[in-house]
Order: structure tokens, then C-alpha cells, then sequence
């Protein structure tokens, strides 16, 4: 574990397979949905692409301190044995650190634990942080057929909680290793954090709640930095991609990363944002002369501006006839 701790705080190695228990995996029970009879280990590219762009996700766009940006992706292929974590079920500590504040070091801890103990976990990866919304990372990590899957979480910098990942995705497919595997992102809170928006400050959730997906429409809190009520979905806000690679082939083949642009899965997303505004505030004075119809007024303000095609912005004041008051 001290080689897997500078290993990572070295942030430059990417492809890190440091935990191999080969031995006495065989005398662990399996479920039938782990059974695989491929190739022992297989290699595969992971690339993490952002898909948190202004146009997709315009309400609270984070533009500063800081701007919208990926933490490091933290990963680990394992058997079902392990969970690195599960929808509706509670966040570890390790897990919480990570959504959090972007910490590795208790999720790495209980991983290494988890592979000590019950000889689950295969290998741990890393690969960069991405400093935007829309950036790339990449790596590579290796299965082995007693402990096929992958799981791994990303933070979305700046967030409360929040985090993309994938739980358990399983890459073999009997007697074969799946060739090219791309899932699509949506938000999770880890349940620890009651923050509503991208910068809310901390602000702990007593008691824990589980993890849950954010969608468009839950938590159902105007509010919360992703809720769009008109939408039916959240577009993805990440997108990952698994590509096996041939023996002793390093890299992601060009082939698999130059073709953006092509796919339907690809293009942009815009999200329309309607204008909101705040209530009507109370009436001012009635101003006119005496025996004659006076005027007031009263106004509002924009409280979110519209993007992308969303409802323009209603008047912001209105105007009443009344009966002037200690008029002169
Ligand atoms: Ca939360």
C-alpha cells in the first residue's frame, strides 16, 4: 500500500495495477453472474469525457473560483464481492471524502482493505483531474476474469456532494472480453451534504441520507442547481468509454478518440433556461393629484436570466390606477 500511496500522490503515473490477488480468489463464493471464462486478464483505455458545458447545463453555471472542472478519476476493478459504492445505499467515508472535498486517501484505504480481506479488488487506476466542464482524462486499467467489473467516481468540482461514476459495470460477456463498452453520466449526491447548489457552503447531512440521482426534477427544489422542470431528462453530463486494447498496446487507438463529432450521442446538448423572477414587492405610494385617478407602482426582479431559447423575462414593473393620498 505505501507503493500504491506514491504512485498516486506522484500524479503522473496513470496506469496503476497494484493490487493482484491471484491466489485464493478461486476459493470464494461466485455468483452465477460473475461467472467468466474469458482470457484470464484482458486491458482496456478508460476515457472520461466532460459533458458539463454552459449550454447544457445553464442554471449556476460555475464560471470562478472556481470554474466548472472534474476532480481526478479514482477507480478500481473488482469482483461482486465489492462495492466502491451503490444507488440507495449509504456512502462510504472514503466515498463521502471524494464527493466531497476530492480526498482518495480513506476510499483508496477501504479499497486496499477490501482486497486484503475478501480478496475482491484486482487493481485501483487513477487518471487526472479535468479543469473544465467539457475536458478529457484518460487511463488504462486491467480486468481479470474473477474480478471483471469497474467502478470508479469523479467529482464535479465545485459541488457539495455531487458525483459521476460508474457501479460495478461488467466487462465480460461469458467467454469473451466485451470490446468497446460507453456509458453516459448523470449526477449523483452522495447523501452527506446538504448544499442545493453548485457553491453552497458545507454543510453537513445529519443523519446521512443514501446516495441518490440528481435528475431534473428531484430533489424537487427551485432551487437546485439541476432542476429544470421542463425537462424530461438531464442531459449527460459525462460520458465514459471503455476500449479494450490488444496485448502489449499502450494507448487509446486514434481510431476510437477521432470521431467526435460523428455520433448523435455526441452533440451538444442546449438546455433551455426559463427567465424566474421574484415576487411582486407591495405597492408603492399613490402619487397624483387630489379629485384626480393616481398612479402606483410596483416591481420585481430577475432572479435567473433566460439561456438558450427559454421564456424571456416578464415586466418587471406594473402599474395600478388608485386614489392619491394626503394629496395637496
Ligand atoms: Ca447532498
Amino acid at each position: 500500500m505505501e507503493k500504491l500511496m506514491l504512485v498516486y500522490s506522484s500524479c503522473e503515473v496513470i496506469w496503476t495495477l497494484l493490487l493482484t490477488i491471484l491466489g485464493c480468489a478461486s476459493c470464494l463464493p461466485v455468483g452465477d453472474e460473475s461467472i467468466c471464462t474469458a482470457e484470464e486478464l484482458a486491458k482496456y483505455s478508460i476515457v472520461f469525457t466532460g459533458k458539463w458545458s454552459q449550454t447544457a447545463f445553464p442554471k449556476q453555471y460555475p464560471l470562478y473560483r472556481p470554474p466548472a472542472q472534474w476532480s481526478s478519476v479514482l477507480g478500481v476493478t473488482h469482483s461482486s464481492d465489492y462495492n466502491m459504492w451503490k444507488k440507495n445505499e449509504y456512502a462510504s467515508n472514503g466515498v463521502r471524502d471524494f464527493a466531497e472535498k476530492g480526498e482518495a486517501w480513506v476510499l483508496m484505504k477501504e479499497i486496499e482493505e477490501a482486497g486484503e480481506r475478501i480478496q475482491s479488488v484486482h487493481g485501483i487506476f487513477s487518471a487526472p483531474a479535468v479543469s473544465t466542464g467539457t475536458g478529457e482524462t484518460s487511463t488504462e486499467l486491467e480486468v481479470h476474469s474473477r474480478h471483471q467489473l469497474v467502478s470508479f467516481v469523479v467529482r464535479i468540482v465545485p459541488s457539495p456532494d455531487w458525483f459521476v461514476g460508474i457501479d460495478s459495470l461488467n466487462l465480460c460477456e461469458g467467454n469473451r472480453w466485451k470490446e468497446e463498452v460507453s456509458v453516459d453520466l448523470f449526477p449523483y449526491d452522495a447523501g452527506t451534504d446538504s448544499g442545493f447548489t453548485f457553491s453552497s457552503p458545507n454543510f453537513a447531512t445529519i443523519p446521512q441520507d443514501t446516495i441518490t440521482e440528481i435528475t431534473c426534477s428531484s430533489p424537487s427544489h427551485p432551487a437546485n442547481s439541476f432542476y429544470y422542470p421542463k425537462l424530461k431528462n438531464l442531459p449527460p453530463i459525462a460520458r465514459v468509454t471503455l476500449v479494450k486494447l490488444k496485448k502489449n498496446q499502450r494507448g487509446v487507438p486514434a481510431s476510437k478518440l477521432n470521431r467526435k463529432g460523428n455520433e448523435i450521442d455526441d452533440s451538444v446538448s442546449e438546455t433551455p433556461l426559463d427567465c424566474e423572477v421574484s415576487l411582486w414587492s407591495s405597492w408603492g405610494l399613490c402619487r397624483g393629484r387630489c379629485g384626480k385617478p393616481g398612479t402606483k407602482i410596483r416591481t420585481r426582479f430577475i432572479l435567473l436570466q433566460p439561456a438558450n431559447n427559454g421564456s424571456p423575462c416578464p415586466n418587471l414593473d406594473e402599474a395600478a390606477e388608485c386614489e392619491p393620498e394626503n394629496c395637496v
